[in-house]
């Protein structure tokens, strides 16, 4: 992409109405635009970021089993009465009357949707296990949107329902999930520690939220510190390993949102047990029959028997992952993207644009580069050199490539590494070759 022809609306002055270091590094690397409280268009390069994280996500998702599918966010009000969540879900709620005078909703979440569409279609045992997921954009009427995307009314989730036919099968489901979302955000360059958390509106009593570590989370979790910095949550677990024994040995550790904490009957000892702030990336819930029983979700069991299904569902904040990689990985200058979702691979910087050899280096580089498969973002702009850099360094793509006329001269391009601050002179060659042309 030549920025010349791309729309990057980059800022240089911190956008007063910013609290959090990723709302502000959004705002000024021209990703996202706020449009109403809470709401918030994606611009080209924020775009490019979403859809990066999604496709991670997705593929840990089909890896450990799960199918994907794609539900409306508009759904009818008469589903959730039969839940009994239409009234107890209570301001949060977006509520909408369409022409026929029929209460509908935009989806906060749809654990309900779900359910309906299992019991027209699945009536036997057979079809068991099953574990389908979306991603779509979700409403929630939050009191009080505020840091970006952090909290946001209108955000993008993936959520995933599991339906089996017993306890025992429903929590090897909800394992799996657990496996996946540890390898999802190791994928993504962070670290998230599962932690015990409240189910509230979900419902059932058993959950666990994904949080990473940030000083600015706006959680707060208790932790066993050998959890934390024992490496455990480091291995890389497949499908095909023992995934409810690995559970097993995280679980074992203490890991509790602020919510489940009672400082008076907690089991760490005082000098293990850390106190962190976190932002949670995702949450996962068994509740059993609680959807089922309420909307008669049930298959034919082995025997001949109706049998209510067991349930559970495991949300991902895909919006929220993108402000929450920025809040983990930044510094003065701006966002350091990991290479597994940064917008493009290499920013290349033409330090005089408009010189014939310049430009015909730069153009050479260029093409290759995309002829191999590697994103570019070529800025060609007949800008000072010093505002290239900023904005640049800004956007935290993982490679720069500067070329000018001095270097040409003595056969040498620079190449920078965002994160390290490494620059080497080579051959523009032997840029090419480290950078996968
Ligand atoms: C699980 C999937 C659920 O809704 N139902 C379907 C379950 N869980 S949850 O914890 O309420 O949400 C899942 C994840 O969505 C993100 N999230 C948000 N992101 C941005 N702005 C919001 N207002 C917001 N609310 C929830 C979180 O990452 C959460 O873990």
């Amino acid at each position: 992409m030549r920025l010349s022809a791309y729309f990057l609306p980059t800022m240089k002055e911190n956008p007063a109405e910013a609290q959090v270091v990723s709302h502000r590094l959004m705002l000024r690397a021209g990703m996202i635009r706020q449009q109403s409280a809470g709401i918030y268009a994606w611009l080209p390069l924020g775009f490019r970021v979403l859809n990066k994280i999604a496709d991670i996500v997705r593929s840990e998702q089909e890896r450990f089993g799960a199918i994907e599918m794609l539900m409306p966010t508009i759904q009818s009000a008469d589903l959730w009465r039969e839940s009994g969540r239409y009234d107890a879900y209570g301001p949060e709620m977006l509520r909408i009357i369409d022409r026929h005078e029929r209460e509908m909703l935009f989806g906060p979440t749809n654990e309900e949707m779900i359910t309906d569409i299992f019991r027209n279609t699945v009536k036997s045992y057979k079809d068991l296990p099953k574990m389908l997921y979306h991603i779509q954009w979700k409403f929630r009427d939050e009191i009080r949107p505020r840091f970006g995307l952090m909290r946001g009314r209108e955000f993008l989730m993936k959520d995933g329902y599991s339906f089996d036919l017993d306890y025992e099968s429903a929590r090897k489901a909800y394992n799996r999930m657990m496996v996946a979302y540890l390898n999802t955000f190791a994928r993504l360059g962070l670290t998230a520690v599962p932690v015990r958390a409240d189910t509230g509106p979900i419902g059932g009593n058993l959950s666990h939220e994904f949080q990473i570590l940030a000083e600015t989370g706006e959680s707060e979790l208790f932790a066993d510190r050998d959890l934390l910095e024992g490496g455990i949550l480091k291995r890389n677990i497949g499908p095909t390993d023992d995934v409810d024994a690995y559970v097993d040995e995280v679980t074992a550790f203490y890991a509790a949102a602020d919510e489940m904490h009672e400082a008076a009957n907690c089991p760490v000892p005082a000098e293990k047990l850390m106190a962190r702030r976190g932002i949670e990336v995702g949450h996962i819930f068994y509740f059993g029959t609680k959807y089922s029983e309420a909307m008669g979700a049930q298959v034919i069991g082995p025997g001949g028997e109706p049998v209510t299904v067991h349930m559970g569902s495991y949300g991902v904040g895909v919006s929220r992952l993108v402000a929450a990689i920025i809040e983990a990985s930044h510094d003065d200058n701006g966002i350091i993207w990991p290479e597994s979702v940064a917008p493009f691979k290499v920013g290349l910087i033409s330090l005089r644009a408009g010189d014939a050899e310049v430009d015909a280096a730069c153009q050479k580089a260029y093409e290759t580069l995309t002829r191999a498969g590697v994103d570019v973002l070529y800025d060609d702009r007949d800008e000072r050199a010093g505002a290239k850099f900023a904005d640049m360094d800004l956007i935290g793509l993982p490679w720069q490539l500067l070329i000018g006329p001095k270097g040409l001269k003595a056969g040498v391009v620079e190449l920078k590494n965002r994160k390290t601050g490494e620059r080497q002179e080579v051959s523009l060659e032997s840029a090419l070759a480290q950078l996968g042309a």
